[in-house]
């Protein structure tokens, strides 16, 4: 009974790592990355963000050419007005690795004059990693099939591994 135990222990800790693996996510998807002037403006990087679920430590990834774009991290207050004044945070080489290192809302934008108020603005909440709350969404339908963001593979393993485990807990469950 003890050594059952101490094994369901043990693949629920193993599954709780597999759940909880960071993923990365491409603003914008890879083809449009972090722009001004998105296709149909503000709403592009909204619907972006629409489509995925942020976990803590997850990463973004802006890609963008340095010295054309940049990412500013901001309060919401600031957000909303487009003043970049104040950053919190401040990448200026593209592509910028931003890991969302908390749960709740975080606020970005583009310092380039202009480049907000055109639409290059994002917002994202961040959940923390556990079953119930955080079920991972499917990436987006309008990722070109060639090029599936980067992502993707460890999602595939991940979901594969999670499988393997599921078997050994049911074979553990009932040898006993
Ligand atoms: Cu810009």
């Amino acid at each position: 009974m003890g050594q059952l135990r101490k094994n369901v222990a043990i693949i629920v800790a193993m599954i709780m790592i597999v759940v909880t693996k960071a993923e990365e996510h491409i603003v914008g998807g890879e083809s449009i990355g972090w722009t001004s002037y998105p296709p149909g403006g503000a709403s592009f990087y909204s619907n972006w963000a629409s489509n995925h679920t942020f976990i803590v430590n997850d990463t973004l990834v802006f890609k963008f050419e340095s010295g054309s774009h940049s990412v500013a991290e901001l309060t919401k207050n600031n957000y909303e007005k487009c003043d970049k004044n104040e950053k919190i945070e401040f990448y200026v080489i593209g592509p910028a690795r931003v890991t969302l290192n908390r749960a709740g809302r975080f606020y970005f934008s583009c310092t380039f004059s202009g480049h907000c108020s055109s639409g290059q603005k994002l917002s994202v909440e961040v959940v923390t990693g556990n079953f119930s709350s955080a079920p991972r969404k499917a990436p987006s339908s309008s990722t070109p099939p060639s090029l599936p963001p980067s992502g993707s593979s460890a999602s595939v393993a991940s979901t594969t591994f999670s499988i393997f485990i599921t078997t050994i807990t049911f074979k553990t469950l009932f040898q006993f």
